[in-house]
């Protein structure tokens, strides 16, 4: 008998149904970030990568340009099973050589991305790009001191949200606009209030003009601390939970922005009492925010439990947020999706109304040793279904694609 079919009883025997599993990992996206393409580079010339992020590593072949970052993407979705979204950082505007301020950013900027989209009937994202720029380079934007620095950068996510909401109405599906600031101290601030004041009203002046919802979803995005900003963040968490219910926007919850022990899964149940929907950018600190390429592992995974087993698919983004510059690139985005989706479907996959019950009439025994015993199902076998049915390669020979696509384009980038 085919691995399917014996998983296929293997999980019925527990009362669950793979079929079921399988449609409902057809029918969700995961958002592809452009930005590992290139190091998070983009496309305006910038020297160094600003804002306290890192891609460390020197693998030959990154993105130069949008036709080479874009001909990158389309082969690692080659590779990636089901319909899928990419992500894009206003960092990446083509201005066909012209130096276009990031105050002045529309929707001209990005056509090339969004034909693009249309054709390979992927959805967008979007990302104002605080950082990177001389503008942010004394470490504060949204919260600078200055007003006139402010107000470009309030100028910059007013723009970004517009053309946010152009690819959500071209593409027919909401663009996911999220917002995340580098502003901090590296050493000790006396005044902690004053820039998260400056912070608030500049955000409301972002989100002042009214955008149909079905067009922009406006996510604001915390961190604990950065490159450069480990004394103080200002847009902490507490300062966007409060303000995302506030003002009922998306939070966006970075698995790599909490203290390295924190239990990103277990916040999920709480946040979601309050804030109306959440952006999840899957990643992988290594000791700290280090942004590693997300891979099947227990956080990853418990992350994605939580999803399903609260029922909020439907109220849950899903979008990458990493970037290794030490291997291929392409193997990166590949192995980095495919683990999300794994992590999805190995959870779609869980017995949970049985577990439930155990745990309702007290039966911790069971419930304990239930989930010891789905570690070792034929998950892999149903995920191997998956991938022979979308018409991507099954198990490692996805990585002959990735060779032949290095020796052939990515060597002959000098
Ligand atoms: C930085 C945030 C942010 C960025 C991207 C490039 O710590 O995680 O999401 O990684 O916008
Ligand atoms: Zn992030």
């Amino acid at each position: 008998m085919p691995a399917y079919a014996l998983a296929r009883e293997a999980y019925a025997a527990l009362g669950v149904d793979p079929e079921t599993a399988l449609a409902m990992l057809a029918a969700t996206p995961v958002s592809i970030h452009c930005w590992q393409g290139d190091d998070v580079r983009g496309f305006e010339g910038a020297s160094e990568l600003g804002g306290g992020l890192a891609a460390t590593g020197s693998y030959p072949g990154k993105a130069r340009n949008a036709d080479e970052l874009r001909g990158d993407l389309e082969q690692a979705l080659a590779l990636i099973p089901g319909r899928h979204r990419v992500n894009l950082h206003a960092s990446y505007a083509e201005t066909g050589g012209r130096k276009i301020e990031r105050d002045a950013l529309r929707i001209d900027h990005f056509r090339g991305w969004l034909d693009w989209a249309k054709a390979h009937g992927l959805d967008l994202d979007f990302n104002p790009t605080f950082f990177s720029h001389p503008l942010a380079a004394e470490g504060f934007t949204l919260s600078h001191p200055e007003a006139n620095v402010r107000r470009f950068w309030i100028e910059h996510g007013r723009a970004c949200r517009r053309i946010g909401a152009e690819f959500g109405a071209a593409l027919g599906s909401p663009c996911v606009t999220n917002v995340w600031i580098p502003d901090g101290f590296k050493d000790l601030p006396i005044d902690r209030l004053a820039p998260r004041e400056r912070l608030l009203a500049a955000l409301d002046e972002i989100f002042a003009e009214p955008l149909d919802p079905a067009h922009v979803l406006d996510a604001v995005e915390p961190k604990l601390f950065g490159l450069g900003s480990e004394s103080y963040v200002v847009g902490s968490h507490e300062f966007y939970l409060g303000y995302a219910i506030t003002r009922r926007k998306v939070l966006c919850l970075d698995a790599g922005h909490f203290h390295p022990t924190e239990n990103v899964a277990d916040k999920l149940s709480s946040v979601l009492l309050y804030v109306p929907r959440l952006l999840l950018h899957v990643s992988r600190g290594v000791r700290w925010d280090s942004d590693h390429v997300v891979i099947f592992d227990d956080p990853t995974r418990a992350i994605f439990e939580e999803v399903v087993r609260g029922g909020w698919l439907d109220r849950v983004s899903i979008g990458l947020d990493y970037f290794d510059a030490s291997i291929n690139r392409i193997a990166a985005w590949v192995i980095g999706s495919r683990a999300a989706q794994k992590a999805l479907l190995a959870a779609l996959l869980e017995p949970t109304a049985r577990l439930r019950e155990y745990e309702i009439n007290g039966n911790f025994t069971a419930r304990l040793a239930l989930l010891e015993e789905l570690k070792t199902l034929p998950l892999g076998a149903v995920w191997d279904e998956f991938c022979r049915r979308t018409n991507v390669p099954v198990g490692f020979a996805w990585l002959d694609a990735v060779a032949r696509y290095e020796r052939e384009v990515l060597s002959r980038r000098p």
